[in-house]
């Protein structure tokens, strides 16, 4: 099995401290939520997935065991599967039990080693399919391989709300994207988090173990590392507010005390109180997210979710 490269300019390391640096100067401070998911931040990320107050990927799991035959039949006979992310083979292996005659299922993921494992095991798993792990970044519209059975249609799997770390107006240009991917007659299956009580979702990110917690504050640790900065950890605070006013939880370092530090010769100041914005996640309503949708050029087809309404998959057609 050989992995399609996307062609990437300039250094991780580089585009990471641009990035930082950029964030940091802004007057609400920012860094991009896409650089938590280091090696540590993604073990997190895995421990916070199976967290009591974590509500969304045991969700999602329950919708698509009870409902994978129904979204198999939606997405269509002799497809090929590009899964955006590379990291759900659970719910990709339960789609894949039922989809009749795909032709071909293609991971997309920025990090090689993720890529790779996966792809491994759906190709183990799944002798008959042809695998095809395409390197590159997903927000970007994609150029599918070479298929050697040529699917009937294509059809994005873009599980687990991650859409909901967009903001909207990314996400829809991601949507956008998708639909250009696919092509007319293409469609896609995404997972989105819903509008629910406002402590079921606050809880769900500030955890009583402090998972989540240590999962922002990582970040912090992953600048010191590798950019070689200076951040004292202990001066930092999670804390995520629910946004009313735009429907999402905030994600927030906050500083308890003045202090400057030092990131690759760069002084940054903080006041006692001041935040970093580490996150958003956008928690729809299934009219919102369909209107979304629609000024991308999708339609939202159908849409299945749990007794509660706490969380949808949903299936959007070009
Ligand atoms: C990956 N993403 C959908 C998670 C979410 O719920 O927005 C990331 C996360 N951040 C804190 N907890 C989980």
């Amino acid at each position: 099995m050989s992995i399609a490269l996307t062609p990437f300019t300039g250094s991780a390391a580089a585009r990471f401290l641009h990035d930082v640096r950029a964030g940091l100067r802004q007057p609400q401070k920012r860094l991009p939520c896409k650089y938590l998911y280091d090696q540590r931040g993604s073990e997190l990320f895995d421990q916070i997935c199976d967290l009591d107050e974590y509500y969304p990927t045991r969700t999602e799991l329950a919708i698509t065991r009870r409902y994978a035959g129904e979204i198999a039949d939606q997405i269509g006979a002799g497809a090929a599967l590009v899964e955006y992310g590379s990291g759900s083979s659970v719910k990709t292996r339960l789609l894949l039990d039922e989809l009749s005659d795909a032709r071909a299922y293609v991971p997309v993921d920025i990090s090689r080693e993720h890529l790779a494992s996966a792809a491994g095991r759906i190709a183990t798993a799944y002798p008959s399919l042809d695998v095809l792990p395409v390197c590159a970044d997903f927000t970007q519209e994609l150029v599918l391989p070479v298929f050697p059975r040529q699917p009937t249609h294509s059809a994005v799997y873009f599980p687990g709300s991650t859409i909901g770390n967009f903001p909207p107006s990314a996400a829809q240009e991601l949507l956008r994207s998708i639909r250009g991917t696919v092509g007319v007659g293409g469609g896609a299956i995404l997972g989105i988090d819903l509008q629910k009580p406002v402590e079921v979702v606050t809880a769900a990110y500030n955890d009583a173990e402090g998972v989540t917690a240590a999962f922002n504050l990582n970040l912090l640790e992953r600048i010191n590392r590798e950019l070689g900065a200076d951040f004292c950890v202990d001066d930092f605070e999670h804390r995520a507010d629910y946004n009313a006013k735009h429907g999402r939880i905030d994600m927030l370092l906050v500083a308890q005390r003045d202090q400057v530090v030092e990131i690759a010769g760069e002084q940054v100041e903080f006041q006692a109180g001041e935040t970093i914005h580490t996150e958003h996640s956008h928690k729809y309503t299934l009219d919102g997210f369909a209107e979304l949708a629609a000024e991308a050029g999708l339609t939202m087809h159908k849409a299945w979710t749990d007794a509660k309404r706490w969380f949808a998959v949903v299936h959007l057609v070009a």
